[in-house]
């Protein structure tokens, strides 16, 4: 077992969306200011890192990931001066700060790209990807992320750019050497300031192909995957950032790896490859997807699921770090997607802060998850912002002939809007989160579901949360111990156990809301946490987590 002690294998990281934290200036979108008014909540819940999702300039068509200006924060949430006082005072609470890198793509108003359309040749001409037209079309069928094609045509230019996910993010080309050292001047020039690291946005799309020729078509457009995913030159690149850039801080680093599996891992994150720290692979994420992507309505297979997590615990544990999540910005609410939103709603969601917090490797809380929050409920399109969402729709149903009814049921599902609902502090109007009319609706259920309540229940979800968290900083066999599966075959029951030295835990989750016997259960020996008060003997009720610990 690779055991190497640092700091951020032993963190709790937490995720701020920060569009839908906390309104500090009331005009109804979150910013920085209002996560300043926060650090003593997160000092209280006892996390060690907040990752932001992107605070820097942006026109906002992806909610920010779509950068203008890398070195300037977005209007809506502030000032440089704020940040660097929302840093001072986090590194004083003991709380350390990385920032989302987006360098993928920019923002089509990032001034490189404006460059870059223009039609007379300057050292920006080379900074994306430009084809010329194939017989007066697109240079490949190749289709995005969000829909549609792959390749903008610009009147300028005269040629076509490519952008994996909307048209207003252009890929960079990370083939040009002043492409990169613009990325990794950049930042430096963060690091310098004193953050504490970054999560890298789908770092393993910077390669592209030499191939430009079409995809397998798949719906509407070929597949572009093949030629952009883990491409020839990533590693390459990677190790240059590295050796230019993040081996000279003590940081901690995080690349969004999206499609890859446990071997790709071990390339961008092994302990030895000089590269990232570790990933966060959508293994776990992108299960049930169907004909239509993730557009479906198919319920979660806990042994499939298992199966994902045991394959990721053992393939790392010698070689690299894990990344633990149920959900993130692009993701359904965890509780409404592995749990039960409705009658075991408090129950369900602290089985998965029990399940998840247990398992080796550093946890990441998406902001509310912590105070169960669910999914919307938008049952209107006007209430969707998410350019994701709208377009599926629109692909779906205007051009696949989906019904309505079967998008919005899909959308509810799975649309990322599910978890950009404003963060539910109080039972105030606007669940406390802004005085103004929020950019997008609050969860209608911010009166049952909220922190100030939670805060006040000796028993409530934001309670299990802490305890989790504190678990993991005083317990050495949850940081580092040896993982194994327990009732692989179960279609029930998520059982582990953790082994470090004498120490060994024993953790069993029940994913159904029926009861399920199971004869390894005891109601002599020492709980460490449970959902449920007392053992009921050799039965796991509805959603029941118990975690027993044993010195041998
Ligand atoms: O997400 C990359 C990514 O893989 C997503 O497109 C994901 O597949 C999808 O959202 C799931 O529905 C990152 C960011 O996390 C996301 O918010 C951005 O929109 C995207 O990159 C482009 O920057
Ligand atoms: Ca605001």
């Amino acid at each position: 077992m690779n055991n190497e002690k640092k700091w951020w294998k032993e963190a709790v990281v937490y995720q701020i969306y920060p569009r839908s934290f906390m309104d500090g200036n009331g005009d109804g979108i979150g910013d920085l200011k209002g996560v300043m008014e926060k650090l003593d909540y997160l000092s209280y819940l006892g996390i060690d890192v907040i990752w932001m999702s992107p605070i820097f300039q942006s026109p906002n068509h992806d909610n920010g990931y779509d950068v203008s200006d890398y070195q300037n924060i977005m209007d809506e949430f502030g000032t440089m001066d704020e940040f660097e006082l929302l840093l001072e005072e986090s590194h004083k609470r003991g709380i350390k700060i990385i920032l989302d890198l987006v360098v993928n793509h920019t923002s089509d108003e990032h001034r490189w790209f404006q460059k870059s359309c223009e039609d007379k040749e300057n050292p920006y001409w080379d900074y994306y990807i430009w084809k010329p037209a194939e017989d007066g079309k697109e240079p490949t069928n190749w289709g995005t992320w969000f829909g549609g094609s792959a390749w903008e045509y610009n009147e300028n230019r005269k040629r076509y750019y490519l952008h994996l996910f909307s048209p207003h993010q252009p890929d960079l080309n990370w083939k040009n050497p002043s492409v990169r050292k613009e990325v990794y001047d950049m930042m430096h020039w963060w690091l310098e300031k004193g953050i504490d690291g970054f999560r890298m946005d789908v770092i393993n799309l910077i390669s592209k192909s030499e191939d430009f020729s079409d995809g397998k078509l798949d719906g509407l457009y070929g597949n572009v995957r093949p030629f952009c995913l883990n491409g020839p030159h990533v590693h390459e690149y990677l190790k240059e950032m590295n050796e230019k850039v993040l081996s000279q801080y003590d940081i901690m680093t995080i690349g969004e790896a999206t499609e890859i599996m446990v071997e790709d891992a071990k390339e961008f994150a092994g302990t030895d490859r000089n590269e990232l720290d570790m990933v966060f692979q959508l293994e776990h994420m992108d299960m049930g997807k169907g004909q239509y992507g993730k557009w479906n309505d198919a319920p979660v297979d806990l042994k499939e699921l298992k199966d994902i997590f045991q394959r990721w615990q053992d393939g790392l544990c010698d070689v690299g770090w894990n990344t633990l999540f149920w959900s993130n910005h692009d993701q359904p609410r965890a509780v409404s997607r592995f749990g039960d939103d409705g009658a075991y709603w408090e129950m369900s969601a602290k089985m998965l802060a029990i399940c998840l917090h247990m398992m080796r490797g550093t946890p990441f809380i998406y902001q509310g998850e912590e105070i169960g929050m669910t999914n919307a409920g938008f049952s209107d399109l006007q209430e969707y912002r998410d350019v994701e969402s709208l377009n599926a729709y629109h692909e779906l149903v205007d051009e696949l002939g989906i019904s309505h009814e079967d998008m919005m049921k899909y959308l509810r599902l799975k649309g990322r809007d599910n978890a950009r609902t404003p963060m539910q502090w109080s039972n105030d109007a606007e669940a406390g989160f802004t005085d103004a009319v929020p950019w997008i609706s609050v969860n209608r259920n911010y009166p049952e579901i909220n922190v100030e309540k939670q805060k006040q229940e000796e028993d409530s979800v934001l309670n299990c949360y802490r305890g989790v968290i504190a678990l993991r900083h005083e317990k050495p066999v949850i940081v580092y111990g040896d993982f194994n599966m327990l009732l692989e075959d179960s279609p029930f029951i998520f059982a582990y156990e953790r082994t470090l030295d004498d120490v060994r835990l024993t953790v069993f989750c029940n994913f159904t809301n029926q009861n399920v016997p199971c004869e390894l259960l005891s109601d002599t020996e020492h709980v460490l946490i449970s959902n449920y008060k007392e053992r009921a003997g050799k039965i796991l009720r509805p959603y029941e987590a118990v975690v027993y610990e044993k010195m041998n």
